[in-house]
């Protein structure tokens, strides 16, 4: 394998991850070109770019998602590669394919890879094969209703129908019992095949109460891999993670290099290139079942590299060009504790609808362990069309008590306003009993979050004081400040922070 250094990168994202991106290879001398769309045009990953190119309007399908307007953007830049972050393209082997059609190299793993991967009866025969564990189930499509009943009667009840080409919790359906199994298997036929153009459907045991866990893998293409430790995900809300955590809370040491093996041995089974993420759902007795592998870099990479001291962006552009795995699995270790807490432009009293808008005030608190992964900044205007994730705060310390302190203290400082926002949510995570003892499950959020509890109810007085200095503030910005409405003094705090905000805008 020959080494080709890049000379330059064109990361294929927006947002944070684009950003984040950026900062590794900066860190290793090479250039960077971001793509924006017409709503992009001041997004952060646009500044923090050495060149820029427009790539079309705000709807993703006519920007990001465009393959030859992305590939030109290489060519005309004279970039070396393509780094395509998570999301939009990262698991499209078309994509990966013509990037290197084209004489550029593709960040990540091959087609080969995400083929077998994005199918999982054959991601499931592919482990069986491997002895990697997988749910109990079966490995061929079921269309016959009477076939369904013989597998589950065999398993055992409940089951859960999954469509083989389903994906983020898409194309699921659990059955009790065989009564219900007929009506079931047309209906999630019915929808896989409306959703995925594919309607084959398989039956496994259907885990309750399970824990998401997932091993980060690094492999060098030869057949090679290794695990950088596991993280667990298991607050979620309708199959958007929420908050991620390394290591898990909920394993022994025996239990995680089990895991972990199983992950490597996954990797190694498809000679697996780049980063990429073996996930598996812990049942309560202990057993732990593969479920898919992410074929990308994950939203939720940070929390192990801070616990690992490891840069996985800088290791993915290292194994593309062709220097093999900068770490030995002996290398590897675990540090202290980590936290992600993802930050969504969203409304939880509005059914955590999303929530657009300027971004008014940004405090980013700061301190030892504490980390930021941001695309946004004071000013920006977060459009409608991508997807609300607006921030990560990811907070490091020596033990998972003091993680939770630190990240108690660091959601008190932040502070953020315009889009509506989940730092409430998290505030009242961190105080959660089966949150503080690790014991939560994937139904965490489910069954212990009402948001209309603890949503604060602004009273009336308060509501118009806060309407009132936010137009103040935004006239003074533009420059239109009616006379007559200078603030005087007057002693009180809400007028104080007002000025003080006024004069720091200036
Ligand atoms: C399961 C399961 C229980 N039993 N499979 C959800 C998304 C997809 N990656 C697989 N998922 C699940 N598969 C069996 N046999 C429960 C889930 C599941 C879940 C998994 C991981 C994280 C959160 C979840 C939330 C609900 C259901």
């Amino acid at each position: 394998m020959s080494v080709r250094k890049f000379k330059k990168v064109l990361v294929a994202n927006r947002g944070e991850i684009a950003v984040r991106i950026m900062q590794g290879l900066k860190e290793m001398g090479i250039g960077t070109v971001a793509v924006y769309s017409e709503v992009d045009r001041t997004a952060l990953h646009v500044l923090s770019a050495d060149e820029a190119v427009f790539i079309g309007p705000a709807p993703a399908s006519e920007s990001y998602l465009v393959i030859e307007k992305i590939i030109s953007a290489a060519i005309e830049t004279g970039a070396d590669a393509i780094h395509p972050g998570y999301g939009f393209l990262s698991e499209n082997g078309l994509f990966a394919e013509e990037v290197e059609k084209a004489g550029l190299v593709f960040i990540g793993p091959t087609s080969e890879s995400m083929a077998v991967m994005g199918d999982k009866l054959s991601s499931r025969r592919k482990m069986r094969a491997s002895g990697v564990p997988v749910v109990p189930g079966t490995d061929e499509a079921v269309t016959d209703p009477e076939e369904a009943i013989r597998i589950a009667d065999s398993i055992g009840y409940p089951v859960l129908l999954k469509a083989t080409a389903g994906g983020g919790g898409k194309g699921m359906r659990v059955v009790n019992e065989s009564s219900e199994m007929a009506s079931a298997l047309r209906q999630t036929m019915g929808e896989a095949g409306a959703s995925f153009g594919n309607d084959a459907c398989f039956v496994e045991k259907f885990i309750t109460n399970p824990k998401h866990i997932e091993v980060q893998v690094l492999g060098d293409g030869q057949g090679k891999a290794i695990h950088v430790f596991e993280r667990e995900c298991s607050v979620q809300r309708r199959h958007q993670k929420v908050i991620e955590e390394c290591p898990s809370p909920s394993l022994s040491n025996k239990l995680r290099q089990e895991i972990c093996d199983a992950a490597v041995k996954t990797a190694e089974s498809i000679n697996y290139r780049g980063a990429g993420t073996v996930e598996f759902i812990l049942a309560p007795d202990g057993g732990f079942y593969f479920l898919e592998m992410n074929t990308r870099l994950q939203v939720e990479h940070p929390v192990t590299e801070m616990v690992t001291g490891t840069d996985l962006v800088r290791a993915m552009v290292l194994i593309a060009q062709g220097e093999g795995l900068c770490y030995q699995q002996e290398e590897i270790s675990l540090r202290g504790w980590s936290m992600e807490f993802r930050l969504y432009a969203e409304d939880a009293s509005k059914n955590f609808s999303p929530s657009i808008g300027k971004i008014l005030a940004l405090t980013v608190p700061q301190g030892l362990g504490v980390r930021l992964d941001s695309g946004i900044y004071e000013g920006f205007d977060v459009p409608i069309h991508y997807d609300p994730m607006l921030a990560k705060l990811i907070v490091w310390a020596e033990t998972r008590d003091m993680c939770i302190a630190r990240s108690k203290r660091v959601l008190e400082e932040m502070v953020l306003h315009g889009p509506v926002h989940n730092l409430p949510f998290h505030r009242w995570a961190l105080n959660q009993e089966s949150f503080a003892d690790g014991t939560y499950t994937t139904n965490f959020v489910d069954e212990c979050f009402d948001p209309h509890n603890f949503m604060p109810e602004l009273d009336e007085g308060q509501a118009e004081a806060v309407i009132a200095a936010v137009s103040l503030f935004e006239a003074t910005r533009r420059g239109t400040r009616p006379q007559g409405s200078q603030i005087k003094e007057c002693g009180s705090a809400w007028a104080l922070s007002a000025r003080m905000s006024m004069t720091h805008n200036k």
